[in-house]
């Protein structure tokens, strides 16, 4: 396979030099994170009062966590660390659950936001020949605005859509021949859904690759989705407080996400006790910005489950390489004492062939009991065969998920078309227990 690269000489940096480099743009950090009211009262209890007491990259354990409730409390302008005049941009977090979290650009924010976007792109194979349509949501989300500036860096084609409208979604990517899709997963399982329906073949298309992400998803969504489209599909990761999409995306071997280290410092915790974790364990993932100076971020929980994959990537690339995202702290059920991660029901039910494009997972009492229902949407054509076969299919679906969560759960198959259908991130779990 022949590698192109972006910027080659940052992307195949030695670790020696990364981390050089990394030593140097976090004392700049904690420069700018000193301009901020926040983090000069946090700083000022560790000792750390100037970029000096930076000495080493093992002094950033010296600095505490900073948290969503941190930034929710900073808001609007606490985390601020230049003068109004030199912000160019604002996002913010949907907010759903309390204030938003705010981060500020400058122009050399998102220029360095940008080249990281336009490494991604290159790194999937992707490049200024590609017609890209863009169907992540514009405006305060980062997912469409990232992306655009990222692909006409690189010199994409940019159809600037948005979420939503899946007629014209298809008509479009039809009409000018569309290879590169950026959009959620669930999203573009729906779409499939629809082609039939708006009498749209495959063959009508000229897609080659999407980058999916914003949203968790198994490694079967992904086969499922490259075998249905046969096309690639190379996850992508980010969060607006790492300014958006960009953090972490895979290059052409699929086989994790490379997080651009000379922006982020990469650190895994054990969400408990705060310590921090080594390679190829599991826990809670930590970043620190080093490429912004609006919003300094230093060690910044995500809530986001994953490792970090030991060893060389074949591409060359030796920035390391993200685990798949796991879970999350938050997202955790609890079904009568017993653990069970949304995840680990999309690995079961995503492998099997007969399941369609969507699913729900609905947690209801029953008497004193959780009950677990999964809604699992099927290929139509199960439905005009024998009854038997529906019954099999429920059955097979109730055993593998209980040999993986080892919970009985009550299964439901519905017609395709038939459960909620999300644009943008979907709403996979309806807990309707009463909350205490
Ligand atoms: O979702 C940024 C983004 C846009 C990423 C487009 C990728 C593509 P937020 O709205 O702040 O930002 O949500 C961030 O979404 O902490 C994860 O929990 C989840 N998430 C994002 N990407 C992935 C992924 C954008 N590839 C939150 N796999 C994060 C699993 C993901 N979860």
């Amino acid at each position: 396979m022949e590698v192109r690269f972006w910027n080659k000489e940052i992307e195949t940096l030695d670790r020696p030099a990364l981390e050089q480099l990394q030593l140097k743009r976090l004392r700049e950090t904690v420069g700018y994170a000193l301009q901020t009211h926040f983090y000069k009262n946090r700083l000022a209890k560790t000792g750390i009062t100037s970029p000096e007491d930076i000495k080493t990259l093992a002094d950033l354990k010296k600095i505490p966590y900073t948290t969503k409730d941190d930034m929710r409390e900073s808001y609007p302008r606490g985390l601020l660390a230049v003068s109004s005049d030199e912000v160019v941009r604002i996002h913010t977090s949907s907010g759903t659950t309390g204030l938003p979290t705010v981060i500020y650009y400058t122009r050399e924010d998102l220029d360095n936001w940008t080249e990281n976007l336009a490494r991604c792109i290159i790194a999937t194979g992707a490049g200024r020949a590609d017609v890209f349509q863009n169907m992540m949501s514009y405006g305060m989300f980062t997912g469409g605005l990232g992306l655009h500036y990222g692909a006409e860096k690189v010199g994409m084609t940019v159809i600037p859509i948005g979420g939503g409208n899946t007629k014209r979604q298809i008509q479009l990517m039809k009409d000018f021949g569309t290879t590169v899709l950026h959009i959620t997963p669930s999203y573009l399982l729906h779409i499939h859904d629809k082609l039939a329906e708006v009498e749209v073949k495959l063959s009508d298309l000229a897609l080659k690759r999407a980058f999916i992400g914003a949203e968790p998803h198994s490694e079967n969504t992904r086969k499922k989705i490259e075998d249905l489209f046969h096309i690639d599909a190379y996850n992508s990761y980010g969060l607006s407080e790492m300014n958006g999409p960009g953090v972490a995306f895979e290059c052409e071997y699929k086989n994790g996400m490379h997080t651009w280290e000379d922006g982020y410092i990469m650190e895994i915790i054990d969400p408990k006790t705060g310590a921090v974790l080594s390679e190829e364990m599991e826990g809670e993932i930590v970043f620190t910005n080093l490429i912004r100076r609006a919003t300094p971020l230093l060690r910044y929980r995500t809530r986001d489950l994953g490792y970090i994959i030991k060893g060389a990537c074949p591409c060359g690339r030796t920035h390391r390489r993200l685990s798949r995202i796991t879970g999350r702290t938050d997202d955790m059920l609890i079904v009568n004492g017993v653990n069970v991660f949304p995840s680990q029901i999309e690995e079961v039910i995503m492998r099997i062939p007969q399941v369609g494009t969507n699913y729900q997972i609905h947690l209801e009492k029953d008497g004193a009991l959780d009950k677990l229902i999964i809604k699992v949407e099927i290929y139509s054509k199960l439905f005009h065969g024998e009854m038997s076969e529906l019954d099999n299919l429920k059955r097979k679906i109730k055993e593998d998920l209980r040999a993986s969560i080892i919970i009985n759960p009550q299964v439901e198959l519905h017609e395709p078309g038939s459960l909620p259908v999300f644009e943008g991130k979907a709403k996979r779990v309806v807990d309707n227990r009463p909350k205490f």
